[in-house]
């Protein structure tokens, strides 16, 4: 999540076993070759915006856990461990909270709440989390009572633009935000100035801001001009073999500020 200058990012190998993850995409399986190969360029895209990446080791057991995002949410010195909604992802927590408990406090969403990482937008000072398949009123509510405690503005919102929040909605800064034409005309995003993704393009929804910059999914061209013609700055890396496994570019880093 954004909160100032980043400096660090973690992200985790994929393992061999990526293509038994968890996926609605119908895209086919990844090869594992080029995941190997995107995941690094997306490591060194991180780390050309500033950052220094913590680069764990793959983890055959959970074939979703490159998608760090899931099992933790940052913001300031603080990492808030979730209850990742499917199960085949819990055991992900255990693998996660040890390393960022070596950098920051540790809060937890407790039982029986639900909630992913990628369905928690951060906007300024404004917190949103998306209502998913993968994240319920309960964990919704236990991370706002966490964040308001930490001097953000909470709220929930219905998930319509697939697997989470943050597949259709990434808030680039400066009060833009790139948004999916079914999240677009929310009201919560009143106020913003609301990039719309191009029909066909959803997969670039989710998209980060690192420092200024924008990394962004290559192959879209069309929202990728109205990008620039914002003035914004973009890398482009290509995330095909994990766009398979319905994987975007936030879910592959926890990036923070310590
Ligand atoms: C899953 O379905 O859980 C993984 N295959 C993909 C998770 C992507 N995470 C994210 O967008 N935050």
């Amino acid at each position: 999540m954004k909160s100032g200058v980043f400096t660090k990012a973690i992200a985790r190998r994929p393992a061999m076993s990526l293509g038994d993850g968890l996926t609605g995409a119908g895209l086919g399986s990844p090869a594992m070759e080029l995941a190997r190969r995107q995941h690094e360029a997306y490591c060194e895209a991180l780390r050309s915006c500033g950052l220094e990446v913590i680069l764990l080791d793959a983890v055959e057991k959970y074939p979703d856990s490159t998608f760090v995002e899931d099992p933790a949410v940052i913001a300031g010195s603080l990492a808030v461990i979730t209850r990742p909604g499917h199960p085949s992802r819990l055991g992900e927590i255990e693998l996660i909270e040890p390393v960022l408990s070596r950098y920051l406090e540790i809060d937890r969403i407790e039982p029986p709440g639900r909630l992913d990482g990628g369905d928690v937008l951060e906007i300024d000072d404004r917190i949103l989390i998306g209502l998913s398949d993968r994240t319920d009123t309960d964990g919704a509510g236990q991370l706002c009572t966490i964040f308001e405690r930490e001097g953000f503005r909470c709220g929930t919102v219905p998930t319509a633009c697939g697997l989470h929040l943050k597949s259709g909605v990434s808030y680039m800064g400066d009060g833009i935000l790139l948004a999916d034409s079914s999240m677009a005309g929310i009201e919560e995003f009143s106020g913003l100035d609301v990039v719309t993704v191009a029909e066909g393009e959803e997969y670039c929804a989710n998209s980060i801001e690192v420092n200024g910059r924008i990394i962004f999914p290559s192959g879209f061209p069309v929202t990728l001009e109205k990008l620039i013609a914002k003035g914004l700055e973009i890398l482009e890396v290509d995330m095909t073999e994990f766009q398979k496994m319905d994987g975007g570019l936030s879910c592959l880093s926890l990036r923070m500020n310590i």
